[in-house]
């Protein structure tokens, strides 16, 4: 389903060429003006987000917020938000967030995200899967045509056992779109990249569109392997792109 071109909301071009974390700031900075004293918030993970935490934390400094409850959506979300003074909590004591803002690596024309290229993509879904409004931040790098169509990973939490067997079994679920399923590892030395959950990531690369996401999305669910899958469905309810255009709102 194509969004409400009345819901496109753009301002011009900027008279300056930006850098990609520069444009990921003003994305950033553009959401914090959603947040409101008093909010439970959902503070995402990423160098986007962390553009946003910081701004929070400067407007707490500076008493233009207050009574802000931070959920991190990550241990190092937590760790920042913590050295900013932001005070924090967690689900079990605030199930419902007036508000999460995060970033995403891939965005469909749908307002679908891949997420969790950061590794924190379990956190992530079951935080911003409890707010009244998700605003996801992104600069124009990270929309795509389809989910997968940066040629980058879709990535899949699992539990370490056996992850072998559970990255074939996922690969073998999309033999048709040409998937190849890589376990994440660290640069480093090779190792598998460990989520804050501690499990391990699969990466799934696809050819080609894999149609029906929900379907998909269902489909490694009910591998008794998989934890959690990256692709965030329906769930962004506000979208902010920077890019050379300039900003541009899209709304669900
Ligand atoms: C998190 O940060 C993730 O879900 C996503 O993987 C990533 C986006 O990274 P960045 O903002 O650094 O581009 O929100």
């Amino acid at each position: 389903k194509k969004p409400d071109p009345a819901a496109v909301i753009s301002s011009p071009p900027p008279p300056f060429k930006f850098t990609q974390d520069e444009l990921k700031k003003i994305a950033a900075y553009k959401a914090v003006e959603y947040v409101e004293s008093g909010m439970v918030l959902g503070l995402g993970t990423g160098s986007t987000a962390k553009h946003a935490i910081d701004r929070i934390g400067e407007l707490l400094r500076e008493g233009k917020l207050a009574d802000i409850i931070g959920i991190p959506t990550s241990t190092q979300t937590h760790e920042q938000a913590s050295s900013l003074g932001i005070p924090l909590s967690d689900l079990d004591t605030h199930p419902v967030l007036d508000l999460a803002i995060d970033g995403a690596d891939e965005v469909d024309p749908d307002m679908n995200l891949v997420k969790g290229r950061g590794g924190s993509l379990l956190r992530e879904k079951m935080i911003e899967g409890c707010c009244r409004k998700f605003v996801v931040i992104v600069d124009e790098s990270k929309l795509v045509d389809y989910v997968g169509g940066s040629g980058l990973a879709v990535p899949v939490e699992v539990v370490p056992f056996c992850w072998k067997f559970t990255a074939q079994k996922l690969k073998s679920l999309f033999e048709e779109g040409g998937c190849v399923a890589k376990l994440r590892v660290l640069p480093e030395n090779g190792e598998p990249f460990v989520t804050d959950n501690g499990n391990f990531i699969i990466d799934l690369y696809f050819k080609r569109d894999i149609g029906d996401l929900r379907a998909a999305g269902d489909a490694m669910l009910r591998l008794a392997g998989v934890v959690e899958h990256g692709m965030f469905i329906d769930m962004a309810t506000t979208l902010i792109v920077a890019g050379s255009f300039g900003l541009t709102f899209q709304l669900h």
